[in-house]
């Protein structure tokens, strides 16, 4: 059943949900299959985290009711991060974590986090993995999914960011059964959508071709799968150092500006905006310092907002640099 937006009445039942201000469900359903959704807050009893005596928090990775509880309590960004195995989703989190234990990033600021643990742990893989050339990261298993929370004090407003993670297989599989898009919850509640090109496949032809495939593939199988609603995507080069050293860097990054354009040719509809991002997380050769271009993701995190109506991206085939930051237009009501 189709919601129509003019005449709902976004409310909730469950003091936790703000769909009021962003019309998602907390808890990543349908709103339609949501038993809560447009009831008053006061005229259902929904159970909520209340629990005799006192608990202690884990501060390892949320799960879908913790995370809610955050969203209800300040300003706050849920953040997806979507990428084939080993594409670098865990070690991009882990390093933007690392990089404010040494001061702000962009004037931002740590503030706190709730899953200490979890950071600590991802951070400790991903250094241990750093300027080694053996990987040794810890893979993000199937079925480990959750948030890290990050507190942050950006020019003196607080800000909560839960970021998602999931091993790639799992967003893998969605580009071969796009109905399983339905158990992303993360995705769909995402203020923002971040999507990862193994930087490392593009030195040779063959597993460059098969990364853009598996990109564009997953990005296909989100929107089949009615998880993609609009929000700004960033498209991120990860593991910008392997390209560094290769002769033929700059032939490599113009391939991933085509690519860009492509992407936003196939599926601009779908998303408010698409920014290209290159990123060093966790480099394996000092030809880059740890976390390059990390700074201008997390400002695009916290700053990129989705707009009511989706976009219409121009058919840009130009080399300046200016126009592959494809700005907000919104669809005409005959494009619509
Ligand atoms: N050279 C280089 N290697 C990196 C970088 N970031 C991550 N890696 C390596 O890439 C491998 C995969 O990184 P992860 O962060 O575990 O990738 P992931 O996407 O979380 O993988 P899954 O959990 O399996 O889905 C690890 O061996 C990392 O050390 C980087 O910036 N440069
Ligand atoms: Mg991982």
């Amino acid at each position: 059943m189709a919601i129509d937006a003019a005449s709902m009445d976004y409310q909730c039942a469950n003091p936790d949900c703000r769909v009021a201000e962003t019309h998602k469900c907390v808890e990543g359903l349908e709103l339609q299959s949501c038993p809560h959704f447009g009831k008053s807050p006061a005229s259902d009893n929904v159970k909520t985290t209340a629990r005799p005596g006192i608990s202690l928090p884990s501060a390892e990775l949320f799960k879908a009711r913790e995370a809610s509880q955050i969203l209800k309590a300040n300003e706050s960004r849920v953040i997806a991060i979507i990428g084939p195995k080993e594409a670098g989703k865990t070690s991009l989190l882990a390093s933007i974590y690392d990089l404010l234990q040494e001061g702000p990033i962009d004037r931002v600021h740590f503030w706190r986090s709730r899953t200490l643990f979890a950071f600590e742990r991802a951070c400790h893989d991903a250094r241990a993995a750093s300027q080694r050339h053996e990987p040794t990261a810890e893979r993000t298993k199937v079925g480990q999914f959750g948030f890290y929370h990050l507190g942050l004090n950006n020019t003196s407003r607080p800000i909560d960011l839960l970021i998602a993670d999931r091993s790639g297989e799992e967003y893998r599989r969605v580009a071969d059964r796009p109905s399983e898009a339905a158990d992303l919850m993360e995705v769909r509640r995402a203020d923002t959508l971040t999507v990862l090109l193994d930087g490392a496949r593009f030195l040779d032809p063959t597993a460059k071709h098969n990364a853009r495939s598996d990109v564009q593939m997953i990005l296909q199988g989100l929107i089949d799968g009615g998880v993609v609603c609009g929000q700004p995507l960033a498209l991120v080069l990860t593991k910008f150092d392997e390209l560094k050293r290769s002769l033929e860097v700059h032939q490599l990054q113009g391939e991933f500006e085509t690519f860009v354009k492509h992407i936003t040719r196939l599926f601009g509809a779908h998303f408010t905006q698409i920014l290209s991002f290159r990123t060093a997380a966790s480099p394996m050769t000092d030809a880059l310092p740890r976390g390059y271009g990390v700074p201008e993701l997390l400002r695009f995190w916290i700053d990129a907002r989705m707009c009511e109506a989706p976009v219409a991206l121009p058919d840009v085939d130009s080399a300046r640099a200016i126009d592959r930051f494809h700005d907000i237009r919104p669809l005409s009501a005959s494009q619509a």
